[in-house]
């Protein structure tokens, strides 16, 4: 009989076991392990004299509270962390010899961390922003980092200008702000400057940058990477993350309510997920691109500001990540963790993306100043569960002990050890590619179609979408202070649709000006044409795709939804059981919202507990909202102002709403159409309800 396999995201958790410690049953000790008999008083001369300096419990303690902050990262500050395992469905075998690719029975352990970009680490969840989604594979060959984002392209093409884009978007210097907003002079002048980043700009005003949750967002590599098999042939592949319960976001206005409400809304989400047991699930997706197909696209794949779109290379679902353990400790493993896009195993590489190029070197050194020392791969999240063997010895908090009287590689002294490893063996092997060119500082001339893929982004959201791209952009440039910043983005986003174009500029009190003002970023070869070297468009091969829309996600599912029930004392506990049954059985969660904490009487059974006041919730923090009957409840409920308020808001935010029996007197208190308003279910008919609530929003009330 077959040996059963340990799988490897135990191997991850036994790793980090010994590290752990909870104090249980436990004396208080210093840091040497000595018992401490008062933790309460400093050692003094005489009870009311000075402070001694030789109280060295004293002291350990205070100076290390003194250091306990280290520099939060310059980007993606803000972030919550999960562990999981992921499973590929079939061998990759044919494409990468990526050993954690290749056999369906290994779970590989991960870590992940999701996070915003812009704000500090004590930033709201909620801000207009890209989210990072980093993803740490343990694999048996070594550590493998996927460090991409929940939107497929970026702002600019070259790394060069990733720390002015960040200085841009950061809070700016002289005041420190905006905090985690980028709805500020610096980011639009930089943006009206950089037509490059009109592809970015689309997806960062459209919904994509407000998720309703990290559990519903997709996930990109973003960059072409390249996948190398067995026989050393490459192919290109672009990486997908696909959340299974869909693609879903909230309102601008709700976002902003949010976080006020809840700052750690998406945290709190994450966590209770799986603390619950509602273990996120992605799908990792992947499209293929055969190296003979380099040139074939009307854009360049190395370009980090274009997709392929869905349908001229489909996604190929190739696996699955479940994220199915919280960290112990956010500091030792969320804030401690180090991703780099050059933790790569054999089976994978880079390709010449100069964006991807700069990454390679930024991320290895910005863990030197934020973790402070070369032997950050040895804090226990980042350890490989691949065994670790060379000749870099000593620096800042060294934990290994190396017992060798060599260090250096070839020695004859330890018979040549550690050894290299063969191809064979697993030893990494760069891709061999030809590279002819001349030295150059610039941009080919295959990187110069700003628009066109802006517009098919544009073209491929529904009605309700391009209306939220164009709010997202009224609001952002109505915050801009400087008209000429206004004047040129609208300029920029002219080239990309002019109905766009013109609604922002109508919003704003401005006209689309008629001519672009020449990008100041140009590098044009000595022998180059330079009309080549300018913004243009070039066909592209749809002119939609359904994929870039979340009209089209999935929507066949309330699992993990939060539903409000309002009740008051006199609430018909008929219907509150009836309803609350059924959506917890279709996977979606309850909490009873009641004018105040405690028991609430109802009609025809015993008391029911209210889960949150009026008070502390707020229709924000839930996906939909039912108000049962009863003729107490509801009389009490209509006439108060905070339950009001809550269908009000839930009725703005598009949300379903469902009421039974007296409830409807509270929605007609609310002046929320009762009838024939999409959404909205007046006979408290559960399986309408759920319908209701699987559809997510319904945009067209806006209208
Ligand atoms: Fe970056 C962090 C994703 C471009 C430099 N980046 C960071 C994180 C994510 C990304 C998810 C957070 C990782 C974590 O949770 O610890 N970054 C991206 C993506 C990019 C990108 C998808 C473009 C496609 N980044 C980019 C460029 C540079 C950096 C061009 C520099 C030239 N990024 C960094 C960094 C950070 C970082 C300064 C900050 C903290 C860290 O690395 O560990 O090195």
């Amino acid at each position: 009989m077959a040996k059963k396999k340990t799988t490897l995201s135990d191997k991850k958790a036994e790793q980090l076991a010994p590290h752990t410690e909870d104090g249980a049953d436990q004396f208080l000790t210093t840091n040497q392990g000595v018992r401490i008999n008062d933790n309460q008083n400093t050692l003094k001369a005489g009870e009311r004299g000075p402070s001694l300096l030789e109280d060295f419990i004293m002291r350990e303690k205070i100076t290390h509270f003194d250091h306990e902050r280290i520099p939060e990262r310059i980007v993606h500050a803000r972030g919550s962390g999960a562990h999981g395992y992921f499973q590929v469905y079939e061998s990759m075998a044919e494409y990468t010899k990526a050993g954690f690719l290749n056999d369906p029975a290994r779970r590989t352990p991960v870590f992940v961390r999701f996070s915003t970009v812009a704000g500090s680490r004590g930033s709201t969840d909620l801000a207009r922003d890209v989210r990072g989604f980093a993803v740490k594979f343990y694999t048996d060959e070594g550590n493998y980092d996927l460090v991409g984002n929940n939107m497929p392209v970026f702002f600019i093409q070259d790394a060069v200008k990733f720390p002015d884009f960040v200085h841009a978007v950061k809070p700016e210097p002289q005041h420190e702000m905006p905090q985690a907003a980028s709805a500020h002079d610096t980011f639009w002048d930089f943006i009206s400057i950089m037509p490059e980043s009109m592809h970015m700009i689309m997806w960062v005003m459209s919904d994509r940058a407000i998720p309703r949750s990290l559990r519903m967002m997709e996930g990109f590599g973003v960059h072409t990477f390249r996948w190398i098999n067995e026989a050393g042939k490459g192919c290109f592949v672009k990486f997908h993350w696909k959340p299974l319960l869909g693609v879903h976001s909230v309102a601008w206005e709700e976002a902003q309510q949010i976080s006020g409400k809840d700052p750690d809304f998406h945290r709190r989400d994450l966590w209770n997920a799986i603390e619950s047991g509602n273990f996120p699930e992605f799908e990792l997706g992947v499209q293929l691109v055969p190296e003979e197909d380099e040139h074939k696209y009307p854009f360049d794949l190395l370009d980090p500001t274009k997709i392929i779109p869905e349908e001229v290379v489909p996604v190929k679902r190739i696996g699955k990540m479940v994220l199915d353990r919280n960290p112990d400790n956010f500091f030792a493993e969320t804030e401690q963790v180090a991703f780099h896009p050059g933790h790569l195993v054999p089976g994978i590489d880079f390709t010449n993306d100069p964006l991807l190029q700069g990454r390679l070197f930024s991320y290895l050194d910005t863990q030197l100043s934020r973790l402070g020392s070369p032997n950050f791969h040895e804090i226990p999240i980042n350890r490989p569960v691949a065994p670790v063997h060379n000749n870099q010895r000593d620096g800042h908090m060294r934990q290994t002990i190396n017992r060798s009287g060599t260090a250096y590689e070839p020695n004859t002294m330890s018979a040549g050890c550690p050894f290299q490893a063969k191809m064979a063996d697993g030893g990494f092997h760069s891709y061999t590619e030809r590279i002819d060119g001349q030295k150059i500082r610039g941009r080919s001339k295959s990187f110069f179609d700003h628009f066109s893929q802006a517009a098919l982004f544009y073209h491929s959201q529904s009605e309700a979408e391009q209306r939220h791209i164009i709010n997202a952009l009224r609001f952002e440039l109505g915050k801009v202070t400087n008209t000429d910043i206004r004047i040129r983005v609208v300029g920029l986003l002219s080239e990309v649709d002019m109905t766009l174009a013109s609604a922002v500029a109508e919003g704003l009190g401005i006209k689309v000006p008629e001519k672009l003002e020449e990008p100041i970023n140009r590098s044009i070869p000595a022998d180059g044409d330079p009309a080549q070297y300018q913004p243009h468009t070039v066909k592209q091969p749809v002119e939609k795709s359904a994929a870039l829309s979340m009209a089209n996600t999935v929507k066949d599912t309330i699992k993990t939804r939060i539903v409000a029930f309002l009740v008051a004392d006199g609430v018909n506990s008929t219907e509150v059981t009836g309803m609350k049954e059924a959506l917890l059985k279709a996977g979606a969660q309850v909490q009873l919202i009641a004018p105040h904490l405690g028991s609430v009487k109802t009609v025809g059974s015993s008391d029911v507990q209210a889960d949150q006041s009026l008070l502390t919730a707020a229709s924000v923090l839930f996906d939909a909202v039912f108000v049962p009957g009863g003729a107490d409840s509801a009389n009490l409920l209509q006439q108060h102002p905070d339950a009001i308020r809550f269908i009000n808001e839930a009725y703005r935010h598009c949300k379903a709403i469902a009421v039974a029996s007296e409830g409807l007197q509270v929605l007609k208190a609310t002046g929320v159409p009762p009838k024939e308003a999409p959404g909205v279910v007046i006979n408290g008919q559960a399986k309408a309800f759920i319908t209701a609530i699987a559809q997510h929003r319904f945009w067209e009330r806006e209208g």
